[in-house]
């Protein structure tokens, strides 16, 4: 395997040599023997914002992408065709938390690689073809609704939300109440890529880990270490202190103690691709560790478990220094900015490809211009395995200044794709900053899957889908069944982006 390996990038570095244009364009990165090359930008599509589902409701899908392994075809003329499942958050929540059921979306897709495209459609087609409802371990209907609950299931404490009914906010005089565990989904992974072994995804409340079978229902449940786990007063509290808009007093919730910050969860989450080994990580620091400010919450941790059987257990915890950057708008005392990251992806070696990004840039927002958007490389190798050692309650790894403790070695990083380079984007006709338009880049990039060259792993190269998350932005908007209509007052399009990657090591 390294023999081939050192042949095949040998032949690389040849042919790239040859092609001097190409070579100025591609970033390789060295870690031990393997060398890690990005190619450019070969792809973009999208699905429009007025999308919905078979339910009626509104499609937004981006938090997380996973390529259905088994799907993917390379016709004659060079066309890929496969199925991905897209996964989304809790629904829409601009005026508060809903009682959106958690689900997947499917999608066919079929796309040409290129090294420029203009037209309006792009050279990614997605085509809408399925959706799974998420459940809970007895059948019933997960919420988006933020929480004021713990639900026990299964043995499991989970969190969850209670209301009165049918929790859009009608019946709220009703004496009896609903139950259903709270999530807020934003990682997925296929067990060994295949819908058919079932799924992990995971969320930001819990912070949870949650294992479904192939129809969507909860069959096993991963709870965080105590240091991550969010606490009030001393006690473990979900909440993400986004209330439903139809009710205010059942959720009042005081500042949080210790443990994941709000909305900042489990943001990434995969597999081992024999499906046994699971790793997850923080968006960014847990309050206690500096997770309050976003120029504080850079260190962050990531546990790793062994799932081959249940209960998983845990066998690794290990941390990770986000990148920073620098935003001129803020004060000189609130910089660098840390990038939070949004995906993570294992790709074998004990490496992960990782999504940092800034916020509230990009379509949309106020200011259009992303400031920083990787795809970056860390090496898990090279960090202390620090689990067992700062996982009691409010345990800290770094100051609430965000400094980490003395002799904690982090995992190594290696920067690799940058997503706002505008030469690579101006051959795709799209542009970071400037006039907001459906070119301009959407704010949150938050999915990644890897498609492999040719349909094989033998060559090492990948065309890394990455997909953002529209935050359920339309006019058209259609929650709870298509029975309510919305309109989040503008039309933001599920954007995706293609990138040609090698990466060797990965199957
Ligand atoms: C995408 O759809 C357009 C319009 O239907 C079509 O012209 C194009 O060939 C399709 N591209 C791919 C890669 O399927
Ligand atoms: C889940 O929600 C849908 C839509 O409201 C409803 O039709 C279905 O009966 C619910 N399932 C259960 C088990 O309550
Ligand atoms: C490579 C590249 O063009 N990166 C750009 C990403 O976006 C920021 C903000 O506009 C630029 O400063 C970088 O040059």
């Amino acid at each position: 395997m390294r023999f081939q390996t050192s042949i095949l990038s040998t032949l690389f570095l040849a042919l790239t040599s040859m092609v001097p244009m190409l070579a100025q364009a591609d970033e390789t990165v060295t870690i031990g023997d393997n060398k890690f090359i990005s190619y450019g930008l070969k792809g973009f599509g999208y699905v429009g914002a007025s999308a919905v589902d078979k339910y009626g409701d509104t499609i937004s899908f981006g938090s997380s992408i996973a390529l259905q392994k088994n799907s993917l075809s390379v016709a004659s003329d060079g066309t890929y065709t496969f199925t991905a499942y897209g996964l989304p958050d809790r629904g829409y929540n601009v005026d508060g938390t809903n009682n959106y059921i958690p689900r997947l979306q499917v999608f066919d897709i079929s796309f040409k690689p290129a090294d420029s495209d203009s037209s309006d459609s792009g050279n990614i087609n997605w085509s809408y073809k399925d959706t799974i409802l998420l459940t809970d371990f007895n059948g019933n209907n997960m919420t988006g609704l933020d929480s004021n609950d713990i639900v026990k299931m299964n043995g499991f404490k989970m969190p969850a939300a209670t209301f009165h009914g049918d929790g859009w906010g009608n019946d709220l005089d009703s004496s009896s109440t609903t139950t259903a565990i709270s999530l807020d989904a934003e990682g997925l992974a296929l067990i060994e890529g295949d819908i058919a072994n079932g799924f992990w995804i995971s969320d930001e409340y819990g912070p949870g880990l949650y294992k479904f079978n192939s129809d969507g229902k909860l069959v096993d449940y991963i709870k965080a270490p105590d240091a991550i786990l969010p606490h009030v007063d001393g006690k473990v509290t979900y909440s993400s202190g986004n209330p439903p808009s139809w009710d205010n007093k059942d959720w009042e919730v005081n500042d949080q103690d210790s443990g994941r910050d709000r909305n900042k969860g489990y943001e990434g989450m995969d597999l081992s691709s024999d499906g046994k080994t699971l790793y997850a990580l923080l968006q960014s620091a847990t309050d206690q560790e500096g997770g309050e400010h976003g120029y504080t919450d850079g260190n962050v941790r990531l546990m790793k478990y062994d799932v081959s059987s249940s209960p998983a257990t845990a066998v690794a915890e290990y941390v990770l220094e986000l990148p920073t950057y620098n935003d001129p708008e803020k004060d000189a005392d609130k910089n660098p900015r840390v990038a939070a990251q949004s995906e993570m992806r294992y790709i074998g070696n004990d490496l992960v490809l990782v999504l940092p990004r800034d916020d509230g840039r990009g379509r949309n927002a106020d200011n259009t211009e992303s400031l920083f958007r990787h795809v970056d490389i860390w090496d898990l190798s090279t960090a202390d395995n620090i689990l067992g050692n700062y996982d009691a309650e409010g345990d800290k790894i770094a100051s609430k200044k965000g400094n980490l403790k003395s002799g904690i070695n982090v995992a190594k990083h290696y920067n690799f794709i940058d997503v706002n380079d505008s030469d690579e984007l101006a051959k795709f006709n799209l542009h970071n900053g400037g006039d907001d338009n459906p070119r301009l880049l959407n704010q949150k990039w938050e999915g990644m899957t890897l498609i492999p060259v040719d349909g094989t792993d033998a060559n090492d190269e990948y065309y890394l889908l990455v997909v953002s998350d529209n935050d359920f932005v339309t006019t058209k908007g259609k929650q709870n069944f298509g029975k309510l209509s919305f309109d989040a007052g503008a039309d933001i399009d599920s954007q995706s982006l293609i990138f040609h990657v090698r990466i060797p090591g990965l199957s």
